[in-house]
């Protein structure tokens, strides 16, 4: 027995039992080396725990749970700890012990000619990008965390980003799934099937339950061929509608060759400008409203398609001054620049976050309308908002007013939710179109969501953990 172990609420036995199960460089125990795994990426959630197991093989995954449902110890699965909304941080009642994918992290099979790739869950995205790319396919998903968040926590939160719009989510992007159940049995769906019509599709009801149902220890992925060129631009848009008849244009000029079509403001770009390093203002003039457009294609491109959707974008005043990357190294310095402002709003302070969707036809006027009601309620509250408009999705943050104290704005963080949040529910919109639910949004996702659907999904809980000790507090 260790000192550690002597404090905790769990019983001595069983945290012995588990440690034995992942050996001595398979555990953190101790506090300082464990302070990590109990906070989430934005500061906002600490928890307790007394473990952190670091298991490297599904059947030692599978051993850990069975000893947890004996003892009646929670587990909180936990990938690269990016996720924005507390979902893989324990709760503070020091009755969970954390699941830490990261020693689980090889690439199981490489099949070109299939276009797959089956990977374990804690492999890093940025990793799988490439050993993709090493044999000319791409795997799509890639967002600002890709070079520390594991495919396992993309699965588990059915994670979005920057090429939704050409290659879908992530659920879009599984072909087959290995799980250990939380009654410790391990699930072997690890096909690698385009079609496949046997019953129920199972991978489905782990993807987005957030660490809910069980532990992701290996998916099969899709892979695509890889992407020769790029075409990629950075405009100042004149306004909301303009934006949207730009995409809409976007895609037909471009034979709907646009992978991503990314909205950004002025107020989080000046945020990046003032808390990033090397980071240039690409226009000379500064605008409200920016698009960055990607066009991609593994054939050949004519240059000449995204100059000539430009040109027209300008003559009917759509746009009113463009930049288009002429190199690598440029395109990359544009790419920065979006994936530096959740860091760079993160350093300026206290915000309320909403990652909501709606119909990309209703982004002016849910902008419109939310942005005037909160100002109404909270003058001098500061709209950051960025997002993936292409997809109807966008990061609708606030920062506080510049002179008001952190704890002071959080008084008003449920009222501004719930103004949000009401005109998002009337234009048919969802309050998590990307991040999941995890602790931060669990009483607006039981207020919003219809009793039906709330039923359902408790039933697949209750059924598939019964003895709820799969990452309690979190979604449901
Ligand atoms: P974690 O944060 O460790 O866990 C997230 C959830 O998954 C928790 O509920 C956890 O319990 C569960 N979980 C983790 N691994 C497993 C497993 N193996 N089995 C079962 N459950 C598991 N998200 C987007 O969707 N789009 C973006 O564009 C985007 N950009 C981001 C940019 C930045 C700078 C940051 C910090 C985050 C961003 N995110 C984005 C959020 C985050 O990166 C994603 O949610 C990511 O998918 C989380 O992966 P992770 O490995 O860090 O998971
Ligand atoms: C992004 O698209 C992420 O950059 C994070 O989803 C969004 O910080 C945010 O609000
Ligand atoms: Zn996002």
């Amino acid at each position: 027995m260790s000192p550690d172990d002597s404090r905790s609420l769990l019983p001595v036995e069983a945290l012995e039992q588990l440690k034995n199960v992942v050996g001595h460089k398979g555990f953190i125990s101790n506090e300082a080396d464990l302070a990590p795994y109990l906070l989430d990426w934005r500061g906002q959630f600490r928890g307790i725990s007394p473990l952190a197991l670091r298991p490297d093989t599904t059947q030692q995954i599978a051993d850990i749970v069975c000893i947890c449902n004996e003892y009646n110890i929670k587990i909180v699965p936990q990938g690269g700890n990016t996720g924005m909304n507390g979902a893989a941080t324990p709760d503070d009642s020091g009755s969970s012990i954390i699941v830490s994918t990261a020693r689980l992290n090889k690439i199981r099979h490489l099949d070109p000619l299939n276009y797959t790739i089956a990977v374990e869950a804690g492999c890093v995205l940025q990793n799988i990008q490439k050993e993709a790319a090493q044999i000319d396919r791409l795997f799509p998903l890639s967002l600002g965390a890709e070079g520390s968040c594991q495919i396992g926590g993309n699965l588990a939160t059915n994670a979005g980003g920057v090429n939704v719009l050409r290659y879908g989510n992530m659920r879009d992007l599984v072909l087959g799934l290995e799980t250990v159940l939380p009654n410790g049995e391990i699930w072997s769906g690890l096909k690698g099937l385009r079609k496949d019509n046997t019953g129920y599709d199972l991978k489905h009801l782990f993807i987005g339950s957030e660490g809910t149902l069980g532990i992701i220890t290996a998916a099969t992925l899709k892979l695509f061929p890889k992407p020769k060129h790029f075409d990629t631009c950075f405009a100042a848009v004149v306004g909301l509608q303009e934006i949207i008849e730009l995409l809409d244009r976007a895609r037909h000029r471009s034979g709907d060759g646009v992978s991503s079509f990314e909205l950004i403001t002025r107020p989080p770009l000046e945020l990046a400008f003032q808390h990033g390093k090397n980071l240039a203002d690409p226009l000379a003039e500064p605008s409200e409203l920016y698009a960055l457009i990607e066009f991609s294609s593994s054939a050949e491109v004519n240059e000449e398609i995204m100059e000539g959707f430009l040109e027209s974008a300008l003559t009917d005043g759509l746009v009113s001054d463009a930049v288009i990357a002429k190199s690598e190294t440029q395109r990359q310095a544009l790419w920065r620049l979006r994936e530096f402002l959740p860091e760079a709003e993160k350093i300026e302070g206290a915000s309320v976050k909403h990652d909501i969707s709606v119909p990309v036809s209703s982004i002016p006027e849910f902008v419109e309308t939310a942005i005037l009601a909160v100002n109404q309620y909270l003058p001098g509250i500061r709209p950051i908002y960025f997002g993936h408009v292409g997809d109807g999705n966008l990061h609708f943050n606030f920062a506080k007013p510049k002179t008001m104290k952190d704890k002071s704005f959080f008084l008003h963080k449920d009222k501004i939710n719930e103004i949000v949040l009401d005109i998002v529910a009337s234009l048919g919109g969802s309050l998590s179109a990307e991040h999941g639910i995890g602790q931060l949004k669990r009483d607006s996702f039981l207020h919003y969501t219809p009793s039906i659907d709330l039923y359902l999904m408790r039933q697949l809980k209750n059924t598939l953990d019964p003895n709820k000790i799969m990452n309690p507090g979190k979604l449901l």
